[in-house]
This record gives structure tokens, sequence and C-alpha cells, in this order.
């Protein structure tokens, strides 16, 4: 049995989710609520000893880190491929693989919390965000984690990200000559691992950052009309407040908000 410990608004959890449906194999939900420190609890550290998601449990072994669980599914369960054969296109999916990781994850981290991880307090409200936070086990990063919640948005931080995450879609657009997939002719684990990323900016509203990108428009399309994207896809109702979602006049009742353990 496969069980994926993850959430559903988490880029790195929507490639491997993209995997498992690309292989049409049946997994397990494990939901880590993640605003209630669940993924610092013992129960998930002894999966995930850095405390983030997403976690693979292949009847019993434990597999982390994104990109490393989307390779050990195409190695475990080969069917369909979804790496090129040849070692130059290989190396070429790696290199994107590692350019999500290293530089374009950490773009949308920023933008996330500046345009959307500060409305948990406007949903939650400070007072439940301040008693869960009690639930971290170092509570130096929980108070840093607050602050991040409560500090206005750091608009010129934003405008950085964008600009860097501009330049690494120019670098794509480059890439996808002659296309139709990152790696040409084979859809692959890069593909897989980059889309996500740009679902996010989506999400955020920033779709303009590569209307005038014709090659990586029409990827994004392309990837969208997968099932597999669309099996993938966090639901209206897991995605973060932000731009396209705002929070509910009145806020939100938190009792709601459920747990991961047990599960
Ligand atoms: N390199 C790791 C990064 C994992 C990661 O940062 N996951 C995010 C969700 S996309 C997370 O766990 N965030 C919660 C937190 O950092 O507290 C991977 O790809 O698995």
């Amino acid at each position: 049995m496969i069980e994926l410990y993850h959430f559903w608004d988490s880029p790195c959890c929507f490639k491997v989710r993209m995997v498992l449906d690309e292989k049409g194999l049946e997994w397990r939900e494990r939901y880590v609520m993640t605003p209630k420190f669940d993924h610092f609890q013992p129960d998930y550290v002894a999966l995930n000893p850095h405390s983030k998601v997403p976690a693979l449990v292949d009847d019993g072994l434990v597999v982390i880190q994104s990109s490393n669980i989307a390779e050990y599914l195409d190695d475990r369960y080969p069917e369909p491929p979804l790496a090129p054969a040849d070692a130059v296109a290989r190396a070429t999916m790696r290199a994107w693989m590692a350019e999500e990781q290293e530089y374009l994850f950490p773009l949308i981290v920023t933008m996330s919390f500046n345009i959307m991880m500060k409305l948990r307090a406007v949903a939650y409200g400070m007072d439940v965000l301040t008693e869960w936070s009690k639930r971290h086990p170092d509570q130096a990063r929980a108070q840093d984690y607050l602050r991040r919640v409560t500090d206005p948005a750091d608009t010129a931080a934003v405008a950085a990200a964008e600009a860097r995450f501009r330049w690494h879609l120019e670098r794509l657009e480059a890439e996808l000559q002659p296309g139709p997939w990152i790696c040409g002719e084979t859809y692959s684990l890069a593909d897989i691992c980059v889309a996500p990323i740009l679902d996010r900016v989506d999400h955020l509203d920033r779709a303009h950052l590569w209307e005038d990108l014709p090659r990586v428009a029409d990827w994004y399309v392309r990837m969208k009309e997968r099932p597999a994207f669309a099996a993938a896809t966090p639901p209206f109702d897991y995605r973060m407040w932000g731009p396209k979602k705002p929070v509910p006049e009145g806020g939100v009742d938190a009792a709601t908000a459920g747990n991961t353990f047990p599960g």
C-alpha cells in the first residue's frame, strides 16, 4: 500500500500526486495539518525528521524529498516511463528538477508568505494561530512564523522574487525549443516538477509573468490538459486564501480545520 503524507495546496506534494496518477497507482491520503504544526509532532517526525511534507510510505518503506520521491516512483513502477532514455536528455531533466528545488521553490515561498499566508491571521485570528504555535517544539521558530504572519507584506521582496522568477521563465522559454516538453519529445519528471510552481504563481494571480512567453504559455496549457494535472490539483476548498480566494467574511471556524493524527 502507498500512503502519501501531504497537504493539497503544496507544490511539493502536487508533483508527487501527479506522478502517482501518471502511473495509475492507488494511494491512501494521510493529511498533514501544517497550520497546527502537525508536521512537528513525533508521529510525523519519525517519518520525516525535517518536518516537511511530503513523505511517502510504500509498503513500510519511507521516502522523503519530493523530487526524490518522484524518481523513486519512476524507478519502482517503471510504466509508463517518466524519464528519457537518452543520457543527455536525462541530465536536462535532472537540471530542471534541481532548478525547481533550488531556485523556483524558494521564490514562490517568498511570494506565498507575503501574498497568501498572512491571510491566515485574517481567517483564523491570531489567538488561534498563537495557540497552535505552542505545539511547535522550537519556540524561536514558532515566534518567527508568527512574526512572518503579522508583519506587513514585504512588497519589495515580492517584486525581487518576481524578477528572479521571470529570469527562470526566460530560461524555460529557451529550453522549450523545440519542445513540446522540457526534455524535447519525452514528457518527463522535469515537466511534472516545474508545473506545480506555475500553478502556484497562477493561483497568486501572476500568470502575466509568462503571458508574452509563448512556449512557456503553451506548455503550461498542455500540462493543465493532462488528466494527472487535474487529479493532482488542489480542490478549491483546500486552496490557501489569496487574490483568487478571499477570506470569508467573519473569518473561518478553527474547529473545522481538522487534525492529522490519529487519521
Ligand atoms: N525539499 C523538500 C521541501 C519540502 C517543503 O518545504 N515542503 C513544504 C510544503 S511545499 C512544507 O513542508 N512546508 C511546511 C513548513 O515548512 O513548515 C521537498 O521537496 O520535499
